[in-house]
């Protein structure tokens, strides 16, 4: 029998895994549950994906139509503004390029809005060019209503809550306008690696 047993260490975070840590996170191999408010559950029958504000003629797609389009299976890592990092997390989405495909429009900035009333805002640039989902599947499952189902935003590159649970659309805008969390005083852009958590940083 060995004298020392090399079970109980848990994993350990080799460098490789380090770099992939941004400053002031730590590793998490639970997926904890942030909701500012109640699990919405609204019925796939009537639920639809909307593009709208400064478009010419809005775009809507049911459950139906949004889960038939192309969609990519994408593993990223998520930084919560709480400080936990989660590796190499698997999802199942429709990138917003296939959404915004041909769509022309002004507008620089977009506010993604949800059921239950949350909103949070980005740069048009910073969902176009691979960098974001509209998800619904998680680890090779539907993703759970308590994670955002039946879809969520994904947007790996910014802290989580840039990501919208329970997503319904996005709305194109000419001008910035702040979500719910960055009126509460989070950062407007929310950039892990330069540690942008809160107004000022
Ligand atoms: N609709 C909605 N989306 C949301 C939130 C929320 O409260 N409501 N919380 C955000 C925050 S702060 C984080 S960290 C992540 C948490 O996602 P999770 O509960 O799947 O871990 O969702 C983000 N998206
Ligand atoms: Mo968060």
């Amino acid at each position: 029998m060995p004298p020392i047993s090399h079970g109980f260490h848990g994993r350990r975070t080799d460098a490789g895994e380090r770099d992939r840590v941004p400053p002031g996170q730590y590793v998490t191999h639970d997926f904890p549950v942030l909701s500012a408010g109640p699990t919405p559950h609204t019925p796939l029958e009537s639920w639809t994906f909307q593009i709208r504000g400064e478009i010419d003629q809005p775009k809507s797609w049911t459950w139906e139509e949004l889960t038939a389009l192309p969609s990519d299976r994408v593993t990223v890592d998520i930084h919560c503004v709480t400080k936990w990092t989660k590796l190499d997390t698997v999802w199942r989405g429709v990138s917003l390029d296939t959404l915004l495909d041909g769509v022309d429009t002004s507008a620089e900035y977009v506010l993604a809005f949800s059921d239950g009333g949350y909103t949070t805002n980005l740069p048009l640039a910073d969902i176009r060019d691979g960098k974001a989902w509209v998800a619904y599947e998680f680890g090779e499952e539907p993703l759970e209503p308590e994670h955002g189902g039946p879809a969520r935003l994904l947007v790996p590159h910014l802290y989580f809550w840039k990501s919208a649970k329970w997503v319904r659309g996005i709305e194109l805008r000419a001008n910035d306008e702040p979500g719910f969390w960055e009126m509460y005083g989070y950062n407007n852009y929310g950039d892990p690696w330069k540690e942008q958590r809160y107004a000022g940083d």
